[in-house]
């Protein structure tokens, strides 16, 4: 049977570190499911369509890449696509505290589901969504860091 991982995030918008997390996460499963979460209390800066719309773009030639959106528990959405593991990046010990929180937490929701971590690449430790908004906003090229499909989207706003 072909073992599934569920990558859930916000991905406002998606950056190439997120984009090595799921590579990474293809040498150890045979598909990656990413979660885009419809989440409207982070009041994000892309709304979930375009979100959504950015993470297949930049996967479209990838027939082991899927993704889909999603607003309720993130257990249930690895439930329903029969996934074995939730897939997160870990890029400093800041991420440490809110990641374990989390793995813990899903595992006590369900604990067949395990959550599996990659380091964050060097060239990628720093890069985060929230620093490209505010970089882009204020007219700085982060066209190095985020996937092609991301760049115009960024531009018009
Ligand atoms: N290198 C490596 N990893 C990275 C990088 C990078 N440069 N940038 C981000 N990452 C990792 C993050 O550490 C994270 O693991 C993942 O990529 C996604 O990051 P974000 O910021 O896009 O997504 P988050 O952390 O905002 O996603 C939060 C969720 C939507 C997953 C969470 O809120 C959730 O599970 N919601 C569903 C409701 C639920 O089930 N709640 C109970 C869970 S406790």
């Amino acid at each position: 049977m072909k073992q599934t991982a569920i990558y859930p995030g916000t991905f406002d918008p998606i950056t190439l570190g997120h984009v090595d997390v799921v590579r990474r996460g293809l040498k150890m499963f045979d598909r990656v499911i990413i979660g885009v979460a419809d989440n409207p209390n982070k009041a994000p800066m892309f709304d979930v369509e375009t979100r959504l719309a950015l993470v297949r773009e930049t996967f479209s030639e990838e027939k082991n890449i899927e993704a889909v959106r999603f607003s309720g528990l993130l257990v249930d959405l690895a439930h329903e696509h029969q996934a074995k593991a939730i897939l997160r990046g870990l890029r400093a010990a800041s991420d440490f505290e809110y990641e374990f929180q989390m793995a813990t937490m899903n595992r006590r929701l369900d604990e067949r589901i395990e959550t599996v971590f990659v380091m964050a690449r060097e060239d990628y430790t720093f890069v985060s969504s929230r620093f490209i908004r505010e970089i882009s906003s204020m007219g700085g090229d982060v066209s190095e860091l985020v996937p092609a499909a991301v760049i115009p989207y960024l531009a018009k706003k």
